[in-house]
């Protein structure tokens, strides 16, 4: 250290006086660049014998400190020098929790030091068999462990502020119907149904491995994907996971994905959500692994959930909004939507869920804002009998007058069929609702081409593109399911409708290189159940064509919907397959894969579970008692005489 850097150290207090000089002697008379200094004494020094003198006892003291402070441990250093009489304090207890080795018998201080150099010893001795240990693994199972420190961490500060009691009155849990059915007879259905098991296990684990707590999997790059549908809210995927798991019987897996729930899944973030994608996947999800396994942490965090969403009503009109601030209840519209609107599919699919959150938190409000939806619906006008997919909750007028049964439109229709069959067929005004849009669906969307397919047509403004979704092929098994409801001469022609839809839906992947469907097909231009542009012709692992396959094959038993499936199987099984899970394709036209590295929470949801039941006999999650929310999370219907035999107990 420069001795000038040392000057300040004695300052004012431990001047050059203190050094034995005489007082003021530092000052000559011609001063200090004058050269004319006063004749030094016998005993004293002059100026510069000062300063050299000053330099030494600073170095000098310097070197005493620095052994004190910057000599390794000189926290034990100053205990054995200044504090003779204090014990040497046991150092803490390892992470991981092995405990340490007890004290060796024999006091005194030297049996300390040498009970204290021991523990030093064992603690390198540890820390290099750690470092090695850390050395041979491989990064994942190193990325695994810190991932299970932090949740660990999380958990820990959770486990602080979280309220005790749920508030939620008592219920008694009614054992589920069909929640696992009966092995198939027929080998070849029970080894391709064990097949769909190895799929979701393969989903599973790599989601667990590489993403577990986070919303989805990026399975080629193995981490983890964030959509902001979610805000913050994580674990998407293990919500949405949990009933398949539970109808798969895959025990262990399910006991994990509770213990997350139970522990991490925290719904206090400042985080702008989708309403409509956290209703379908969160609520739906939890409300279906309650219903499935009575289990009441998930009754508790779906109520707390629906709690958070309401909110989204404060609008004049009551119409939700789409995005929803669950921190401090602020709401807001897709800023491309037309005119400030909200969505008919995201508004028109709350229903389900809602009503069964008051059914389980004995709160009504739930059921009221979705009933008032149905109200502010049926005041309006609706063009030719349709409803545009755009709604301003603000003013209550239509948007575009835009009409899909694909994205923007689809599950408004499905859930006015299953309100209406969830409420075991009491609900007369979903049941109108739907039979007459579907009549209007038939006269303005509904098309034959001239190869002979049946598709469903847009609508914008009165005008029609000839353009299907893959979202809009679930309309086939909603037609199908449907069926009976609708006057009886017209019963046969809606399964048939259901069928040539599955059929057109079907064509759309036979004609493409991977046998997988694109986003969108089109019937113009010359072509029919085919993608003509670049940006419709990928695959996300989207369950639409599956999901009608197993209607249809739960309602006729014809063979041809399982053959199908299965060859949707083995296509996803070569094309979307990889080594970290499964991935979405860019170009189902293309003979080479170019994966988009997501594997969507709603193919452990939707795609696979339903690919289960379509080789699964009829009796697991039978339509008699469930009905499936839009993302495939399975809900009791509500039978008028369990509702009567409920309100005799209260
Ligand atoms: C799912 O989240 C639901 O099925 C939703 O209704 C539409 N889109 C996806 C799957 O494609």
């Amino acid at each position: 250290m420069p001795a000038a850097s040392l000057l300040p150290l004695f300052g004012s207090a431990a001047g050059p006086g203190a050094l034995g000089g005489p007082a003021g002697g530092g000052g000559g008379g011609g001063g200090a660049g004058g050269g004319v200094r006063k004749a030094a004494g016998p005993g004293a020094f002059r100026l510069t014998e000062k300063f050299v003198l000053l330099l030494v006892f600073s170095a000098f003291i310097t070197l005493c400190f620095g052994a004190i402070f910057f000599l390794p441990d000189s926290s034990k250093l100053l205990s054995g020098v200044f504090f003779h009489s204090a014990a040497l304090q046991p150092p803490p207890p390892p992470p991981g929790g092995q405990p340490r080795a007890p004290p060796q018998p024999g006091g005194g201080p030297a049996a300390a030091g040498r009970g204290s150099l021991a523990r030093i010893r064992a603690d390198h001795e540890r820390a290099l068999r750690e470092a090695k240990e850390t050395l041979q693994k491989l990064p994942e199972e190193i990325r695994g462990d810190i991932r299970r420190d932090k949740e660990k961490v999380a958990q820990d500060a959770r486990g602080r502020k979280e309220p005790a009691a749920s508030g939620l009155p008592q219920r008694p849990f009614r054992p589920p119907v069909g929640a696992a059915g009966q092995e198939p007879a027929d080998p070849a259905v029970r080894q391709r149904r064990a097949k769909i098991k190895e799929m979701m296990k393969h989903a599973w684990d790599n989601y667990k491995r590489y993403a577990w707590g986070l919303n989805e999997l990026k399975p080629i790059s193995k981490q983890g994907h964030s959509s902001n549908l979610f805000g913050n809210i994580q674990g998407a995927t293990i919500v949405d996971a949990l009933d398949t798991l539970y109808i798969m019987e895959m025990k262990e897996e399910f006991k994990e994905a509770k213990d997350w729930v139970e522990k991490n899944l925290d719904f206090n973030v400042n985080a702008e959500i989708s309403v409509f994608e956290v209703n379908i996947r969160f609520v739906g999800g939890l409300l279906s692994a309650y219903y499935l396994s009575g289990e009441e942490i998930f009754r508790k965090k779906a109520v707390e959930l629906g709690e958070k969403l309401l909110p989204a009503f404060n609008t004049p009109t009551g119409i939700p909004w789409a995005l929803l601030n669950i921190k401090s209840g602020i709401g807001r519209n897709w800023p491309w939507a037309s005119g400030g609107s909200s969505i008919l599919a995201e508004f028109g699919t709350l229903h389900l869920e809602f009503v069964h959150l008051s059914h389980l938190s004995g709160n009504p409000v739930f059921a009221e804002k979705v009933m008032n939806i149905r109200k502010v619906l049926n005041r309006l006008d609706k063009p030719e009998g349709l409803y545009p997919n755009y709604l301003n909750p603000s003013s209550g007028q239509w948007g575009q007058h835009h009409v899909s049964i694909g994205g923007l439109g689809d599950s408004f229709y499905e859930y006015l069929l299953k309100a209406w069959l969830m409420s075991d067929k009491t609900d007369e005004e979903g049941k109108k609702m739907y039979y007459d849009a579907v009549q209007a669906i038939e006269t303005h969307l509904i098309r034959k081409s001239s190869g002979g397919l049946t598709y469903i047509a847009e609508w914008k403004g009165g005008l029609l593109e000839h353009k299907m979704g893959h979202l809009t092929c679930f309309a086939g098994g909603m037609f199908a399911l449907g069926a009976d409801g609708a006057p009886s001469d017209k019963t046969g022609h809606h399964i048939e409708l259901g069928a040539e839809i599955a059929r057109t839906c079907h064509e759309s992947y036979d004609r493409t290189s991977m046998k997988l469907g694109p986003e969108a097909f089109r019937f113009d231009g010359g072509v029919e159940a085919i993608a003509t542009r670049q940006n419709e012709k990928y695959y996300i692992l989207r369950p639409e064509v599956i999901e009608t396959y197993m209607y249809m094959w739960r309602l006729t038993h014809d063979p041809k919907y399982r053959q199908w499936a299965w060859e949707a199987v083995e296509a996803l099984e070569k094309h979307c397959r990889v080594d970290g899970g499964y991935s979405g394709i860019r170009d189902v036209y293309n003979n080479h894969e170019s994966h988009d590295d997501v594997q969507q929470s709603f193919f452990l949801s939707e795609t696979l579970k339903y690919l289960y039941l379509l080789f699964s006999d009829d009796d697991i999650l039978p339509f008699e008692h469930w009905v499936f929310n839009t993302e495939a999370h399975p809900l009791p219907i509500l039978h008028k005489e369990e509702g009567s035999k409920e309100e005799k107990q209260k």
